[in-house]
């Protein structure tokens, strides 16, 4: 059910351990680690394993989630449990900004360490040039702060990860393409120019999580200008999505030469998310991260946010299939969760909702573009 693409000579990485999908955030709760289930179900089907190096990491370790976090909150994350939450004082819980975003539920501990340590894995794998592109859909948890818990993520792979490949690489980019703002990331690296971060989102700071990314986040001190937002509003379609991300993209990559980069493809932009308020298909999705991909720069691939499982899973199977250049059939695979797909069972259903509106004028788009291109122009060196 696969093309091979006989010029293909990438080596591909793919980090998970299945121990990940099976904790629970609470009946309702939109995050939903079994939608890695159905994300590995199709890779599988579509026989992308026997392309890549599969791993299965081990947890990170207490020194390496030290590397960024607070070690009392490391502790608190450690030894709470919902058995004994009550033990702890409320100003404790309110500190570390557990709630109904970020509940204490059975093995948070051990699902963190598991996230993060398949990222510094795909990490590690690409320092070592044992892989050109890295990919964890487990991690890309973009909120996650030094001593705080946010936006149902808890401990922050990726600033994890980047410290990691920071050590080997002097420029590390930072893309994030969930609908949500990449604020924990660019806060870790605010104020130094060795990391570029550069995050799309629905921006709304009185009705849109987490508020932040407005055009005048940029950074500050060494960082200033190093930080760049594009704010946009419900219902960005295929093309404007695309058009926009490309040309934003092509020209921070020319400017700020990186050596690495990492990709947060949260699957909450995609149309008919959950949570999610933008109109893309999975193939305009894609499209991003194949733009990306043809720098040939070291990659590191991650998941985020992604709140419909179905169409998650076809999204990250689809965009494992891009980084090694494989255009999979529209037809998805025979699995035991076949019904999960139905009725269509296609890798490419219409994602397009009338749910939300295209809000984002020609004028908005151009200015979003103008603003971010003019804090190239005050990069250093
Ligand atoms: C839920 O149904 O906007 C959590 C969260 C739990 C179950 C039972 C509790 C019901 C939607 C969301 C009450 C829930 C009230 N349950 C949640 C300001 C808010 C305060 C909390 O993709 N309430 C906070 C976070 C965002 C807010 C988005 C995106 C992560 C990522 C990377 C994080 N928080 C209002 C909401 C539910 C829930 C239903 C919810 N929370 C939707 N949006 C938020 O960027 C992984
Ligand atoms: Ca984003
Ligand atoms: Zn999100």
């Amino acid at each position: 059910s696969v093309s091979n693409n006989a010029t293909s000579n990438l080596k591909v990485s793919y980090h998970h351990n299945p121990l990940a999908d099976e904790h629970h955030f609470g009946a309702t709760h939109p995050m939903k680690p079994w939608r890695l289930t159905l994300t590995n179900q199709l890779v599988l089907g579509y026989g992308l394993h026997d392309l890549m190096d599969m791993y299965v990491p081990r947890r990170a370790s207490d020194a390496e989630l030290a590397d960024f976090h607070r070690d009392d909150y490391l502790d608190f994350l450690k030894r709470v449990t919902p058995h004994n939450t009550d033990e702890f004082p409320a100003d404790v819980i309110t500190k570390y900004n557990i709630g109904d975003d970020c509940p204490i539920f059975d093995g948070l501990f051990d699902f963190a360490s598991i996230y993060t340590g398949a990222s510094l894995d795909g990490a590690r794998k690409l320092i070592n040039n044992q892989s050109d592109i890295a990919i964890n859909w487990s991690g890309g948890l973009h909120h996650a702060k030094k001593a705080e818990a946010s936006g149902f993520c808890y401990i922050n792979d990726i600033v994890l990860a980047i410290l990691q490949l920071l050590r080997h690489h002097p420029r590390v980019l930072y893309i994030d393409i969930d609908v949500h703002h990449g604020d924990g990331v660019e806060q870790a690296f605010w104020s130094t120019d060795r990391v570029m971060t550069l995050s799309f989102h629905k921006y709304d700071p009185k009705e849109f999580f987490p508020g932040t990314g407005g055009f005048d986040d940029i950074g500050a001190g060494n960082g200033r200008h190093y930080s760049l937002n594009v704010p946009l509003k419900d219902g960005i379609d295929d093309n404007s999505y695309f058009l926009l991300f490309k040309s934003i993209s092509e020209a921070v990559l020319l400017s700020y030469r990186p050596s690495a980069i990492v990709l947060q493809c949260g699957a909450d932009s995609l149309g008919c998310d959950r949570l999610g308020c933008f109109n893309l298909n999975i193939k305009a999705h894609g499209a991003c991260v194949d733009f990306i991909k043809s720098f040939g720069l070291p990659l590191l691939v991650l998941g985020g946010g992604g709140y419909t499982p179905r169409n998650v899973s076809r999204l990250w199977a689809y965009e494992t299939g891009l980084c090694l250049n494989l255009e999979l059939d529209n037809e998805l695979p025979d699995s035991q969760y076949r019904a999960w797909w139905g009725p269509e069972y296609k890798l490419h259903p219409d994602l397009a909702s009338s749910k939300h509106e295209n809000k984002n004028t020609r004028k908005h788009l151009e200015l979003a573009r103008q603003k971010v291109l003019e804090q190239l122009r005050y990069l250093k060196g």
